[in-house]
Formats: C-alpha cells, structure tokens, sequence
C-alpha cells in the first residue's frame, strides 16, 4: 500500500514537473518580445547597410500595390544584374546585400520586405524555343545559409515553382507595371514578410547579413527580367526576462525530477 502511494506520489511530482517544463518552453515564444532593429522605404536614399547592387528606381506601376499601408510607394532598390547582352544568357546577378551588426541578444529573427518580379521571368521550365530561358531562380540567404529559393514565371506558358502561401501574392495575374513595355514583359508583386520562410529564423549572432539574388541558365537580367524590394524591415525575436526565468526554472526542475528517479531507482 505504501508502496502503491510512493508510486502515485512520484507520477504526480513527474506530471507537475512536466507541466512547469513545458510552461518554461513555451511561454518565452508567447511574450516573446519583437525588436525593430533596422528598416527603410528606399524613399530618402539607400541606407548605408546596403552593399553590392544599390540602385535606386521609380516603383512605376507598382505604387500603392501591397497590405493595408505596407505598399510599394517613392523608390524601390532594383537590381537588373546578370547577362542579357548577346550571348551572357544565364550570366548569374550580383548579390544586393544588407549588414548588420551590434544586434541585441535575439534567437530568432523575421525579413519582411515587398517583392517585385519585373519583366519575362520564364520559370522553371518552358517548351521550345523558350527553354533556354530557364530556369530563373530567385533567392535568399541568411549569413550564407539558403533561407528561399524558387523559380518565378510572368511569362504565358512558363512554368515557376513558387506557390505564395495566403495574402503573399499582391497580383494574382501579372499585369503591366512599366519597366519593360513589351506584351510579354509583364509584373507581379509579393508580401514575402507574410510566407513564414522569413518570420522566426533561427539566428544568435550579434550580426547578420541578408543577400538578394537572381541567377539559373536561363536568367537574362537587364531589360528583360529583374527584380526590385522595397520596405525592408527587419526584428529580432527577444525573450524577456521574467520568462527567461521561467526557462530556467523548468530545466532545473526536470534536472531535479532525473535526479529523483535515479535515486529511487538505486534503492
Ligand atoms: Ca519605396
Ligand atoms: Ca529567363
Ligand atoms: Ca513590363
């Protein structure tokens, strides 16, 4: 009977101890904090954070395009590198890179920022005679690491990879925007601050650098297809003190409660 007691004692200990674990988990990304830690519209120049292709342009058509007051409006940075002179097809772009450092103590962080697919990018596939066009990538890396890579497609009969989870697509069918006036060099806008690929990144370092690029055999940059970003912002994921508090309390306490079992196992 004793026994049995002791039993149902250290069952509800195990599950109380569980419990706090999991609270101390799981409340930090609750009250987590998000800290702003840099952010432009492009509209009064190009921050000094930015390097490799900086180029400012008119959004044209894409002003006012976007979520609620998130929209694409002045200038935007747009970056037309790669080979499209004759024979530099699928010359990969240059990089347009964004560092940062001196970040607060973070371990995560999220890359909002509008997208603007400009011109006949092909996708990643196409029939003859269009498919040396493709493929076209499009991507993002975090300090190096591939955090986004897809292929995009404005052009009929293409064929691109990326399918934009909810609200992400700001023009459900390309549209003429400006830049390249010709009927096939069509546009198409993005919230990629809203596909979760770029919310809660993994990250701890103090800096951090974000590139931008376009590049595959098929991509011809230039006047034929290229892309802009416009209201780049970015936060870092920061737990507050009291839950830290918590966290640690919960390892402490499954530390204990292993220490417990093991002592009544050697008994
Ligand atoms: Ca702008
Ligand atoms: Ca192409
Ligand atoms: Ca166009």
């Amino acid at each position: 009977m004793q026994q049995k007691y002791r039993r149902f004692s250290e069952i509800t200990k195990s599950i109380t101890v569980a419990v706090l674990f999991l609270a101390g988990l799981a409340l930090p990304a609750l009250a987590a904090e998000m800290v702003p830690v840099f952010s432009t519209d492009f509209n009064n120049g190009v921050p000094t954070e930015f390097s490799g292709i900086t180029v400012l342009e008119s959004v044209h058509g894409y002003a006012g395009i976007g979520t609620g007051s998130n929209t694409f409006s002045g200038d935007f940075l747009q970056n037309t590198s790669g080979g499209l002179a004759t024979g530099m097809t699928g010359t990969p772009g240059t990089p347009t890179v964004l560092t940062l450092t001196d970040l607060p103590s973070h371990y995560s962080l999220n890359i909002n920022f509008l997208l603007a697919i400009i011109d006949s990018w092909d996708g990643l596939s196409n029939d003859p005679p269009f498919d040396s066009f493709v493929p076209d990538y499009f991507e993002v890396r975090v300090d190096g690491a591939t955090i986004f890579l897809e292929t995009f497609d404005n052009f009929v009969g293409g064929d691109g990879t990326y399918i934009p989870p909810p609200g992400v697509a700001l023009t459900p069918t390309p549209l003429q925007l400006g830049f390249n006036p010709g009927p096939d060099f069509l546009e198409t806008a993005y919230n990629m601050g809203l596909d979760s690929a770029f919310q809660n990144i993994p990250h701890t370092s103090s800096t951090l650098t974000i590139e931008w690029l376009a590049y595959g055999d098929g991509w011809q940059g230039g006047g034929d297809e290229s892309w802009a970003i416009d209201n780049v912002d970015v936060t870092v994921n920061t737990p507050e003190p009291s839950t830290v508090c918590l966290l640690l309390f919960g390892i402490i306490s499954l530390g204990y409660s292993g220490f417990r079992r093991r002592r009544a196992s050697t008994r």
